[in-house]
């Protein structure tokens, strides 16, 4: 009887320890992703010093900041998404820094020197949405270069299921709590000088019409099909 009792209390402190192992809060692992592709790949829309100073430069200075500001805060533990759906509540520095670190992973992701096309499904979805893909070009295109100062344009699926089109100033995006349309992020563009400065000068235009020569239309199609499927 005592060694039953004895192996019961075992198993009981056993569980306790258990839990309180899987209780143990783990630090999210903020990664900086290797850029998919070569400096020069993107020739001759995206230049390669360009590409160079934009990522190992800036997008590094983003992250690095990211993770100082974070630092020894209850923000290590939280995923991206859960820091930007409180955003308003967290320092300037984590918001700025954050969506630095944030927007430029999704922006080289969705750079390609191999472009592919919009899927079936995501070219009716644009269709229904804009009238015509030329259409859709033109209206991302019109409010990238509309964007005052610095900030991104953005193609968004809204929580309601809808494609649209917004612009965020700095380095705030849609999925932050401030953000004026909320949504999944598709597709988006740096219109930062710093995206374009070298290579187009004062020509914002014309950096937003090569841009289309290299969007990753797979990666799009990709986070569309995710993002449908979630619902
Ligand atoms: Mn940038």
């Amino acid at each position: 009887m005592k060694a039953i009792k004895n192996s019961l209390l075992a198993i009981f402190l056993l569980i306790i320890a258990i839990s309180a192992f899987a209780q143990e809060k783990v630090k999210t692992n903020f990664e900086f992703l290797k850029l998919p592709y070569a400096f020069n790949a993107l020739e001759p829309s995206i230049d390669s010093v360009t590409m160079r100073i934009h990522y190992s430069k800036h997008h590094r200075a983003y992250y690095d900041n990211f993770l100082k500001a974070i630092a020894g805060t209850e923000y290590e533990y939280q995923t991206i998404g859960e820091i930007f759906n409180n955003i308003s509540k967290a320092p300037v520095a984590v918001r700025n820094m954050g969506g630095g670190y944030y927007n430029h992973t999704l922006f080289w992701a969705n750079l390609s020197p191999t472009p592919g096309e919009p899927s079936a499904k995501l070219k009716s979805a644009i269709e229904n949405r804009f009238g015509s893909m030329d259409a859709f070009k033109e209206a991302f295109s019109k409010a990238s270069s509309s964007v005052f100062g610095s900030g991104w344009t953005w193609l968004v699926v809204t929580p309601e299921g809808k494609l649209e089109i917004t612009s965020t100033s700095n380095q705030d995006n849609p999925l932050m709590d401030i953000a004026s349309i909320k949504g999944t992020p598709l597709l988006t563009i740096d219109v930062w000088e710093h995206a374009y400065y070298l290579k187009y000068q004062n020509k914002r235009a014309d950096y937003i019409a090569a841009f289309w020569n290299v969007v990753n239309w797979t990666e799009v199609n990709n986070r569309y099909e995710k993002t449908t499927q979630k619902k």
